[in-house]
């Protein structure tokens, strides 16, 4: 076998509350050095494959969130991020954030403080805090649709808000007393239909469906179920999610600014949300924890017939 045919990828893998981020430290595609949203605009273009070999099976699985390091226009920002799953890209991945963080600071690259990020939706802040939480400021968030209804094969009229929390959600409140792990394939269906129905009805921006329902945890205030665009639940309380909970809490005026709210994801594991207001925006805060559990070199090798990773 000749080594000259094998790519090498450096990834460190960690869990945010249960959800798995893979950060790119090495070997990933040059994007060049433009913005951001170019960058990732690049990636998609000329280089999915490198996403779907690193993120899909058989080295990763579909709940991998993958964070590709790359060199930040902005300065004064520790590193640039570009987050893609098992299907596409992420605006923002705040879960994937606080992974990033840790692994910068198990690299050695950082140390406790605070930190910009650059992404391709814009700059956002973390800090890291000597005791290894990290709080990740989010981009501007806000609630675009309040009360939308639609109607969904098999489950009749559902009604849910539209949010932006750095990716876009459309959030149910869920009445059944099984939003728990042993119900996972029920509740994918159904914020699958949900979702297929949503964008058949023309709101095809909406990619994450997110249903909350009464806490289980105590201090929790809500306990919620993602299903994210390639049809894998977040395992986290998902922050962008909680972003756009906080987005709906605050135009309702059921929280105010700087009070705290806790999320409960479907494994347990909580985020901590708070809000500054931003102009007409909000300016969510989710602190959460993030445990490395890797540290590899994927082997590419052409000749197999799975480099490029397994995918529809
Ligand atoms: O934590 O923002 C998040 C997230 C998005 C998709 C999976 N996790």
């Amino acid at each position: 076998m000749s080594a000259a045919s094998i790519h090498r990828i450096s990834v460190i893998d960690s869990h945010t509350g249960g959800e798995p981020t893979r950060v790119v430290t090495g070997g990933g595609p040059d994007l060049g050095a433009g913005p951001l949203a170019e960058r990732r605009t690049k990636f998609q273009r000329e280089f999915d494959r490198f996403r779907s070999a690193i993120a899909n099976e058989p080295r990763g699985s579909d709940a991998v969130v993958g964070a590709l390091l790359c060199d930040p226009i902005d300065v004064s920002c520790a590193a640039g991020v570009i987050f893609f799953n098992n299907v596409g890209y992420l605006g923002m991945c705040v879960h994937g954030t606080i992974g990033v963080v840790v692994t910068l600071a198990h690299l050695g690259h950082i140390r406790a403080g605070t930190h910009r990020l650059e992404t391709p939706v814009g700059v956002v802040t973390a800090a890291l805090h000597p005791n290894g939480t990290v709080s990740v400021e989010n981009v501007p968030c806000h609630r675009v649709r309040k009360d939308v209804t639609v109607k969904v094969p098999g489950i009749g009229s559902v009604t849910g808000d539209v949010a932006w929390g750095g990716n876009w959600f459309f959030l149910v409140e869920y009445l059944g007393d099984d939003l728990c792990l042993a119900n996972v394939e029920a509740l994918t269906d159904r914020c699958w239909r949900i979702r297929q129905s949503l964008n058949a009805a023309g709101l095809a921006e909406v990619d994450h469906i997110e249903l909350f329902g009464p806490p289980t945890v105590g201090g929790a205030h809500s306990r919620n179920f993602v299903l994210c665009p390639g049809k894998a639940y977040d395992r986290s309380p998902c922050g962008t999610g909680t972003s756009a909970k906080l987005a709906c809490l605050a135009a309702d005026g059921k929280l105010a600014e700087g009070e705290t709210w806790i999320q409960e994801g479907i494994l347990g594991s909580t985020f901590i949300g708070t809000f500054r207001r931003d102009g007409e925006k909000i300016r969510p805060t989710i602190t959460g924890t993030a445990y490395i559990n890797g540290e590899s070199t994927l082997l590419l090798d052409d000749r197999d017939p799975f480099c490029w990773g397994i995918h529809p």
